[in-house]
């Protein structure tokens, strides 16, 4: 009888059912359309020994051996409830239904529920790491019942990524913690990439760099503070020349980017918890912007083309290419101080106790990024054990003092010079507001009370004036 079992052999379920295989464990696989299942087992090579396929969900769950852990790896959303579902009909007590998915952590919490009252172990786990995380070591952010995890620990971590040793696998807490972990880990994923394509289109269009030339200029910050995966990627994508071209492939991309959700969650997320995480929200609406390519292209026409030339604004090509950096750097304390802000506003709303230092430890290796300032994240948590804003904390804070400059003259720039940087817009724009004692708010506050006697504080006075006597002025 198989180990695990194991549904959904699409990109990221066959990798991991091959992950699982590799570190010896047997696992019994189903697909929704079986051709998929007998070419899995086809190009499985020697470890389809360790593989069992199974025609229907039936035949799955009475292959694998219990006390059952099935995973699911399926589209998020109905097609999870539809598999669980058939399943669950052959489980008894101690058998553990595991998406694997990236689900909305609000489904994940009603499924714990619903499975809950049946008897039904339900984990919510978070995988990392795309095709290859799935294939060599995913980061594995699991959400649900201690005693649950505990019973399927051991093949998790085994398949994990490994950073120095060190497993990227946890529990991070109950019920739709794992998913919602994931879904934050995506927030700060589509906030970094969006700062880095920000950097690049300046690069691009500023500095009238060649794809080649860009490659380089990565590849050579993936030696210093912002080494990532991320990084790394940027610079290989920019080096692929087209072969049906001879030109870089990045040139014939069309320039609008997908989404499937996890952003956006993790924007809406954090405006329901009331916590600035206004990089991320950029990011997203950069994402829909970059769809309305014929807005776009119609919104050019109309007002002209800025010229784009920096033409020296921010000092020769090497000293702009260093404030470049800075400002990427500067860019991301503040991406990841909002995406860990979010974390900790869902843990004390939620009472899930999320281990931060663990979160940013089991992102060192095997998600998409995974980075040395990841490190210095975790590092900080084991020194200070809590922290409520990371731009406040050291390294981060020296980092900002240095950096900061830089993202101020690159925005300024890009402001001047009509070149979109909405994601480090926004990341200035927190920063600033964030050391700012004396705000706007006062006026907001007055204009409130004024209109809809809302009431507001004076300073060094105790309680709410009811009212303020703003007739005074209109008469
Ligand atoms: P794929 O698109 O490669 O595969 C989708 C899988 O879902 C296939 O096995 C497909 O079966 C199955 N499926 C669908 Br679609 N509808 C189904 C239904 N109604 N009933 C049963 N099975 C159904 O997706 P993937 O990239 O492997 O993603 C799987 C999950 O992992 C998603 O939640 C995704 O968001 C998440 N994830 C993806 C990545 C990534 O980098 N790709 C990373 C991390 C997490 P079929 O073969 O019969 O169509």
């Amino acid at each position: 009888m198989a180990d695990i079992g194991l549904v959904g052999l699409g990109v990221m379920g066959a990798n991991l059912a091959l992950n699982m295989a590799e570190k010896g464990y047997s696992v019994a696989v189903y697909n929704r359309t079986t051709e998929k299942t007998d070419a899995f087992i086809a190009n499985a090579g020697s470890l389809a020994a360790n593989l069992v396929p199974c025609k229907t969900l039936t035949g799955l769950a009475e292959t694998v051996r219990p006390p059952r852990p099935i995973v699911i790896m399926v589209k998020a959303g109905e097609a999870v409830d539809e598999q669980a579902e058939v399943l669950a009909a052959h489980f008894s007590a101690g058998d553990i239904l595991i998406d694997a998915g990236n689900a909305n952590f609000r489904d994940t919490r009603r499924r714990v529920a619903t499975y809950a009252a049946r008897g039904i172990d339900f984990l919510g786990v978070g995988v990392s790491g795309g095709e290859e995380g799935a294939r060599h070591g995913p980061s594995v952010m699991a959400g649900g019942k201690k005693e649950a995890w505990d019973r399927v620990a051991d093949i998790f971590t085994a398949i994990s990524a490994k950073f120095h040793g060190e497993p990227c696998a946890a529990r991070v807490g109950p019920e739709g913690a794992g998913h919602f972990v994931k879904t934050i880990h995506n927030g700060i994923e589509y906030a970094d990439m969006q700062m880095i394509a920000e950097v690049y289109g300046i690069m691009r269009d500023g500095l009238a760099m060649t794809a080649p030339e860009m490659a380089a200029v990565f590849a050579e910050w993936n030696d210093g503070p912002l080494k990532s995966y991320l990084i790394e990627i940027s610079a290989k994508v920019l080096e692929v020349v087209d072969p049906l071209t001879g030109r870089p492939l990045v040139e014939d991309i069309l320039d609008t980017a997908g989404q499937k959700g996890t952003g956006r969650w993790s924007a809406m997320e954090a405006q329901d918890l009331g916590v600035p995480a206004t990089v991320i929200e950029a990011a997203v609406a950069a994402r829909s912007l970059s769809a309305r390519k014929t807005e776009r292209v119609a919104g050019e026409a109309l007002f002209g083309a800025s010229d784009k030339a920096l033409k020296g604004a921010l000092g020769d090509k090497e000293q702009t290419l260093r404030i470049l950096e800075e400002a990427l750097l500067a860019g991301k304390i503040a991406a990841y101080a909002q995406g860990f802000d979010v974390m900790a506003r869902a843990s004390e709303t939620w009472n899930w106790d999320l281990p931060l230092g663990t979160i940013a430890r089991i992102w060192r290796a095997g998600c998409i990024i995974r980075s040395a300032f990841l490190d210095d994240i975790a590092s900080s948590y084991t020194l200070m054990g809590t922290i409520s804003n990371l731009m406040m904390v050291e390294p981060f804070t020296g980092m900002l003092r240095s950096s900061n400059r830089s993202l101020r003259g690159v925005v300024a720039a890009a402001a001047l010079k009509g070149i979109a940087v909405p994601a480090l817009s926004s990341a200035l724009a927190y920063f600033d507001l964030s050391r700012t004692a004396r705000s706007t708010a006062d006026l907001t506050q007055a204009q409130r009370d004024f209109f809809g006697a809302h009431g507001f504080e004076r300073i060094g006075a105790p309680g709410i004036v009811a009212h303020g006597p703003w007739a005074m002025s209109a008469g």
